[in-house]
């Protein structure tokens, strides 16, 4: 078990609505603020989906590059871009996301039901971004979001070898409507597939909404690491929406606290996973 406790921050993600949440962080300027705030309470990684001035979902080379120069700038945090994007992102600029070279990249380990939706990654597909990835240096935090991903992940190792660095890091997505639900349950059922995987391989966890809270301290509680963020949570508590990311990271740093496993800083978690130096 860690010690200390990884927290990542997904700030933005690509299906809230900005008119609907106004405290979402769209442009680069609310982007980079909100990144500011999130490592001052105890972030060390940021999981970053851009919008275009429309404030829709978009994967532009030319903005994803922008974004990690201004997050490199003004942050220390491990910039980790999604290759997920938009279930309507063709695989074409999936892919391309991998130019903007940032320290991580998201790899999304199977298709899943997502809301009325597909979230569509087949084979072939996550075998490109992983090997694109050990070529370019890019580290990836494996996306699990239901139990027989975590067996694609084991046969990608298998075949494809291990990720740049040789540490396995994946992070478990739960309580999308279609994929596993975020109970205590379903995480242990994660951590007891991770025995398969490579010794010392970590997990993070993020709860979709109301799963927030119960996914985290069940993360905590089996030495896992948090991810949160109005990615994945825009209610803080029932009828209370949430005011800004750093509410969200302020909670599970104060929870990580609680549990005697204070959250890292971003130099340990580059140690942690193993990111090659830059
Ligand atoms: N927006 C979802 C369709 C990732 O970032 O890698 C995919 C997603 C996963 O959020
Ligand atoms: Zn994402």
């Amino acid at each position: 078990m860690t010690d200390a406790t990884l927290i990542t921050v997904a700030p933005t993600g690509a299906e809230v609505d900005k008119a609907q949440v106004p405290a979402l962080p769209v442009t680069l300027a609310e982007l980079v603020a909100t990144a500011t705030e999130c490592e001052s309470v105890g972030a060390s990684v940021i999981h970053v989906h851009i919008r275009d001035d429309q404030t829709q979902p978009t994967l532009d080379l030319g903005r994803l590059r922008e974004t990690v120069a201004a997050l490199r700038e003004a942050t220390d945090l491990i910039v980790q871009l999604s290759t997920g994007g938009a279930v309507t992102d063709p695989e074409s600029a999936r892919l391309t996301v991998l130019e903007a070279a940032p320290e991580m990249a998201s790899c999304t380990m199977g298709t899943v039901n997502f809301g009325d939706d597909v979230f569509l990654n087949r084979w072939e597909f996550i075998v490109e971004l992983h090997t694109r990835m050990q070529e370019r240096g890019i580290v990836p935090e494996y996306e699990i979001f239901d139990l027989g991903h975590l067996a694609a992940l084991e046969r990608l190792l298998d075949r494809y070898g291990l990720p740049v660095g040789g540490h396995v890091h994946v992070d478990l997505v739960m309580g999308v409507p279609g994929g596993m639900p975020g109970t205590a349950d379903a995480l242990v059922a994660c951590v007891n597939a991770l025995r398969n995987l490579p010794a010392g391989t970590t997990f993070s966890a993020t709860g979709i909404g109301r799963a927030t809270l119960p996914v985290m301290l069940a993360s905590l509680s089996a030495g896992g690491h948090l991810r949160v963020g109005m990615e994945d949570t825009i209610t803080y508590a029932k009828g209370q929406p949430v005011e800004s990311n750093a509410q969200l990271v302020a909670r599970a740093a104060a929870l990580a606290r609680l549990a005697q496993r204070p959250p890292m800083t971003p130099a340990q978690a580059r140690e942690l996973l193993a990111i090659p130096g830059r």
